[in-house]
């Protein structure tokens, strides 16, 4: 049961100024695509065939001789959690039960991107920035490489992916810069208030 690539949720000139058609056409059609080749090749004819790749993550956490597998599938399922935090005209603040709830665990919605923020620059080398549900409160959290927080029994609600790949071709070095334009243009705080009530 091969897990199949999905298609970006909007238009690959969508996310210009800020992220352009070269970006993602190089992020979803080389780099996602083959997390999802990969991991499909690795798997076949296994028994991690047949699981969910939310499943397939949890069951290969951890296990230095599948690291392979966790990898191409963390990266796959990263990916695809990515796309869906981006939208057109982003960003901004959210609004609602979500809006209330950073205030609740942060303090204020200030204070929750000062530390998105920090968590996405200081994540060193390549990585993921995440608000995350933890035991029913909100966090900031940063993971290396493929990593998940799911595995960590936590609920991810918001990723930004910090891997050069997702912003060198218009951001060079400047990565702060790109985290400032994903806070402010292109966050979707539909998707996050959808995984919040969802969670
Ligand atoms: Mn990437």
């Amino acid at each position: 049961m091969a897990y199949t690539l999905p298609a970006l949720p909007y238009e690959y000139t969508a996310l210009e100024p800020c992220i352009s058609k070269s970006t993602l056409e190089f992020h979803h059609d080389k780099h996602h695509a083959a997390y999802v080749n990969n991991f499909n090749a690795a798997v076949a004819g296994t028994e991690l065939d047949s699981l969910s790749l939310e499943d397939a993550i949890k069951a290969v956490a951890g296990d230095a001789a599948k690291a392979g597998i966790f990898n191409n599938a963390a990266q796959a399922w990263n990916h695809s959690f990515y796309w869906n935090c981006m939208k057109p005209a982003g960003g901004g603040e959210p609004t609602g039960a979500l809006a209330e709830k950073i205030k609740a665990d942060f303090g204020s919605f200030e204070a929750f991107a000062d530390e998105f923020k920090k968590a996405g620059a200081t994540q060193f080398g390549s990585g993921w920035a995440w608000l995350v549900l933890d035991n029913g409160t909100l966090k900031v959290t940063k993971t290396g490489n493929a990593e998940n927080p799911m595995t960590a029994g936590q609920i991810p609600l918001l990723t930004m992916d910090v891997w050069e790949h997702a912003y060198y071709l218009d951001y060079q070095n400047r990565r702060p810069d790109y985290i400032t334009d994903f806070l402010t243009k292109l966050v979707n705080w539909d998707f996050v208030a959808a995984n919040l009530a969802a969670a």
